[in-house]
């Protein structure tokens, strides 16, 4: 049988080594002046730089169900990881092309997931998709597993800016203005029904680092894998792993940059951690 594993560029991952059979479907960000479409030949930093500058109107749009079925390509099983739907249309593209795909080609599946999420537990979902592909497991034993693993995975978020957010409708503009003052973090979690869950205001990088950790614990961190995307903040993702690793010696904590969809919403300085809990 050939697996495939497909996800949408919310995932921060362009391809993985150890899953050849592994496909990006890219978001675009688009501007008056630029279009960027989040794929390898991105220049993330470029895009964050011109962003930073550009005063102008500024979106994000969705993959549609033709870039789903082209990602689907012709494989036998294939599973298929999204950004939450409750804030974006990947969900629905992604199914509807489920529909068309199993319709066309008569025995084979597609198993789509609603991250409610984004980011770094995408990877998390990834990663375990990878696992149970690599155990021989058949295709509905892989739907059930990865259904309960992801009740067991999380994500919560520090960031210092929600400008991009306000401006797309995705969360209030209140909010956004709460966190306007300069130093002022918003910490906050995906919510159960994959909403953006404001929580703390902490002040400055160091308050809001240790908010994190703390709201990981309360929402069930016990030491397993964390994956933390940052968008150009390598030393906040460092002291966040130092941190976790002190409390719980021996975590599996692994580092990686926003790229582009994730770099324009969560914006410079952001950081995104995904964890399993329990
Ligand atoms: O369809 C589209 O155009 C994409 C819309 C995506 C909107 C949300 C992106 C969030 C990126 C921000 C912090 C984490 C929020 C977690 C909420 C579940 C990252």
């Amino acid at each position: 049988m050939k697996y495939k594993i497909v996800a949408d560029s919310s995932a921060n991952l362009y391809s993985t080594n150890s899953n050849p059979a592994f496909v990006s479907v890219p978001l675009q960000i688009i501007t008056d002046r630029q279009q960027f479409t989040d794929n390898e030949s991105l220049d993330i930093k470029g895009m964050v730089n011109f962003l930073d500058f550009y005063k102008g109107k500024s979106g994000t749009a969705c993959p549609n169900v033709d870039d789903y079925l082209i990602a689907y390509g012709n494989a036998d099983h294939i599973f298929c990881v999204t950004i939450t739907g409750t804030l974006s249309g990947s969900y629905n593209s992604a199914c509807a092309a489920k529909q068309e795909y199993e319709t066309a080609y008569p025995g084979k599946k597609v198993f789509v997931i609603n991250s409610l999420s984004t980011g770094p537990e995408l990877k998390l979902l990834i990663e375990r998709l990878n696992q149970l592909i690599r155990k021989d497991l058949d295709f509905d034993s892989i739907c059930r597993e990865i259904t309960a693993y992801q009740e067991k995975t999380g994500l919560v978020f520090a960031l210092k800016s929600l400008n991009n957010l306000a401006n797309n409708g995705r969360v209030s503009p209140l909010i956004a203005r709460l966190i306007r003052t300069l130093e002022i973090r918003l910490v906050g979690i995906a919510s159960e029904s994959g909403d953006l869950k404001p929580l703390d205001k902490p002040r400055g990088e160091k308050k809001a680092l240790h908010k994190l950790l703390d709201r990981m614990k309360e929402y069930g961190y016990q030491g397993g894998s964390v994956r933390i995307d940052h968008c150009y903040n390598i030393p906040a993702a460092l002291e966040l792993k130092t941190a976790i690793c002190k409390a719980f010696p021996g975590a599996d904590v692994k580092i990686a940059q926003t790229i582009g969809l994730c770099s324009f919403y969560a914006e410079k300085g952001g950081i995104l951690v995904g964890f399993e809990k329990g």
